[in-house]
């Protein structure tokens, strides 16, 4: 009885296990500037956190405002943290609403795309 237990606990846990990584995509755990958040003066970057490590090779993120798209670098990686990246932005943002696109690709090689906006004051 007790090896039958032990096995059936095992069996749960290993397919728990396995839903759980079959779910554990890329998606944005939070950001700088804050999504949804007003900001007084233009941000010098974009930083955006993910649930899980992000390769920038396969990565992009892109802003857009009233003025159209704003430049900015290909994304980084946090040296300290894969699940974090960073985007320069080529130029202060005027006040106003901006839109941020990410597509990006995860360790676990699934594609995950979103935007978010953020407001310059
Ligand atoms: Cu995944």
């Amino acid at each position: 009885m007790q090896r039958f237990l032990k096995s059936f606990i095992i069996t749960v846990l290993a397919s728990s296990l396995a839903a759980t990584a079959a779910f554990a995509h890329a998606f944005l755990d939070h950001a700088t500037p804050g999504v949804g958040t007003t900001v007084s003066g233009s941000p010098s970057e974009l930083t955006l956190s993910f649930t899980q490590g992000v390769v920038v090779a396969f990565s992009s993120v892109t802003v857009s405002g009233a003025g159209g798209a704003v430049p900015a670098s290909k994304p980084v990686n946090d040296p300290s943290n894969q699940q974090i990246i960073h985007v320069r932005l080529g130029h202060a943002l005027k006040p106003g609403s901006y839109t941020v696109t990410w597509h990006v690709l995860s360790v676990d090689t699934h594609r995950t795309e979103g935007s978010y906006h953020f407001t310059v004051s």
